[in-house]
This record gives C-alpha cells, structure tokens and sequence, in this order.
C-alpha cells in the first residue's frame, strides 16, 4: 500500500487539481472514492466534521485543502518543484484561481446546458439531492448569474491566454507551478463537457497549455476503501512532527475550533498541537479513527478559541 492516501471523487475539481500535482511529482498514492454528498461518516471520522474533498491521510494525519495538500507533497518530494524560485507569484495565482476563477467558472459550467451533460443519465432523485446538498455547503457565498460568469470568464481566459502568447509552457515560464495545477483544476471542469467547453476555443495558447498540463496525468496509484483507511488511522502509532509557535496568539493545549472562512464552514473541535504561518494542527479523538491529527492551512480558517 502507498503511504499517501488521497480521499476524493472522479468529478471533483480540487482532486484533480491534487491527482496532477501527484502525478507531476511521480509520487505513487492510493485513492479512497468519498461521497460527493452528505453523509459521509468516514470522512467525519477522520476529519472531525470538515466535508470538503478532497483531503490527505499519512496514518492518523489528516491534510485538508489542496493549497495544504501541495505544501505536505513539496515537503515529500522536492523536485520537481510546485514552488520554483522563478516564480514567487504562483501561490497567490494559485489563490485567485481556487476561488475567483473557480467561483466563476461553477455558475457558467453549471447553466442548463452544462448540468445536463454533467448529470446525464443521472436519476433525477440523485440531481435533486445534489442541488440540495450543495445549496447550504455555498449558501455564505453570492452566486453570479450565467451572463455575470461568462463575461468574467472571458476576461480571465484572455488575460491567461495573452500570459502563454510568448510561447512559454507554463504559467510562469518553462517550469510548471501551483499556479498552473490551481488554473488547470477550474478549466478541466467545463472542458469536458460539450455544450460549455468551446468558451476555451478561442484562446489558442491556453487550451494547448491546457492539453500539455492535462497531459501530466495522475501517475501509479491503487484503491482502498474508507473504512479501511478509518481503521488504518486507529492502528497509527504516531503523527507528523508538529508544534505551536510563539507569538501566533494561541497557546497549545487550547480548546478550539478551525473553520473555512468562504463555504462549507462546518467547525472542526480540537485540542491545539500545532500552529506555524502555514497549518494550524487540531488533536481529536475520534471512537473509530482513534487519535487524530487534522492539519488545516492557515489562510482562508478562522481559529477560535472554546470558552472555558
Ligand atoms: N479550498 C478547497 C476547496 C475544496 C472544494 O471546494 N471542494 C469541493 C469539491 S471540488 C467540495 O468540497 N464539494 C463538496 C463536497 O465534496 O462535499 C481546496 O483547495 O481543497
């Protein structure tokens, strides 16, 4: 079995953004399919409430988010590097494309035409049941209208595309970056799907990158199922080397909570075993996984501390 255990689903974008940077890597994993709707008991189990896909597990440590997820993959497996010195601007790239880009290219990839194609031969119970899970999960945020959406998504493919127009390769020049994994994920999501894909025809650079980053694939990995990887968590003996650092406003020990701040923002409770500028770390015990480790990045949560 491969020590990284990824828990995600085929149609979900941030995993794919997550299975090519395991795939750029060569780093070799194996996959837990999650639910794409609520319940998911082995998720909760693991994470301690957080249902967002997808998410890490090394034993009984937990990596939520994919911004986390790339730092935990650069940290395993240096090169080739997610974070290459010629480009200090990715990561924040990276950002604008997980939320704005991402954000935008929903409400356009999920019009009439769009849904259909997605959830052909789909029963219509399952549809529903989707539009009403998703609806609380993204009830914090303002949804654009179809015309709002693709009018931004113009503008951003032109500007990505003009980026590419000096025939580099990636985003940043001739090596590849979060930024390109982060971009990829979004247009990945319409680009498989007929009646919304041709937006990216036009912008003839970004959609060649976009085939060459594709390309990359997601390397060797094998299957497990969830519950396995519950027990595999209760059998760990020990976790990631973490630890509070001073001066960060909290103390280790603490009783908190760690929540997202844009959607999904369930709170997981914790005891505090880490804080760095980068993962906040929660200790909880879960009656099947056991100890637990869940590791959160630091921006984009809130922490609070519990009352005594
Ligand atoms: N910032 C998160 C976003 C993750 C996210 O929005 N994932 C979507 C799927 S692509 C999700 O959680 N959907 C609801 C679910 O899977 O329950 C990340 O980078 O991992």
């Amino acid at each position: 079995m491969n020590e990284l255990i990824l828990h995600h689903y085929d149609s979900s974008p941030f995993s794919e953004k997550v299975r090519l940077m395991l795939g750029f890597k060569r780093l070799p994993w194996t996959s837990v399919q999650v639910p794409r709707i609520m319940p998911k008991p082995d998720v909760v189990a693991l994470t301690g409430g957080h249902r967002r896909t997808p998410f890490l597990q090394v034993g009984a440590d937990i990596w939520c988010d994919s911004a986390l997820i790339a730092r935990v993959l650069e940290e395993r497996m240096p090169a080739p590097s997610l974070f290459p010195p010629s480009a200090p601007l990715a990561p924040l790239l990276a950002q604008w494309a997980d939320s704005t880009l991402f954000w935008t290219v929903i409400p356009y990839t999920m019009q009439p035409a769009g849904a259909a194609a997605m959830f052909a031969g789909a029963p219509p119970e399952m549809v529903k049941a989707f539009a009403a899970d998703r609806a609380p999960f993204t009830a914090t945020l303002k949804r654009q209208t179809v015309p709002d959406a693709t009018a931004a998504l113009h503008a951003y493919l032109a500007a990505l595309d003009a980026q590419l127009a000096d025939g580099s390769e990636y985003l940043f020049g001739a090596d590849a970056s979060i930024a390109d994994f982060s971009v990829a994920h979004c247009l990945w999501f319409f680009r498989r799907l007929p009646p919304v894909a041709g937006i990216l025809d036009p912008y003839k650079f970004l959609a060649a990158w976009l085939a060459r980053v594709l390309a990359i694939g997601h390397g060797p990995h094998e299957r497990m199922d969830s519950g396995d990887a519950v027990l595999l968590a209760a059998a760990a003996k020990s976790h990631a080397k973490t630890g509070v650092e001073p001066g960060l406003g909290f103390e280790p020990g603490q009783a908190v909570t760690v929540a997202a701040t844009d959607y999904g923002t369930d709170p997981v409770a914790g005891t505090l075993v880490g804080l760095t500028a980068d993962e906040v770390v929660l200790r909880r015990i879960d009656e099947r996984a056991g100890t637990v480790h869940v590791h959160f990045p630091r921006i984009g949560f809130q922490i609070k501390a519990e009352k005594a």
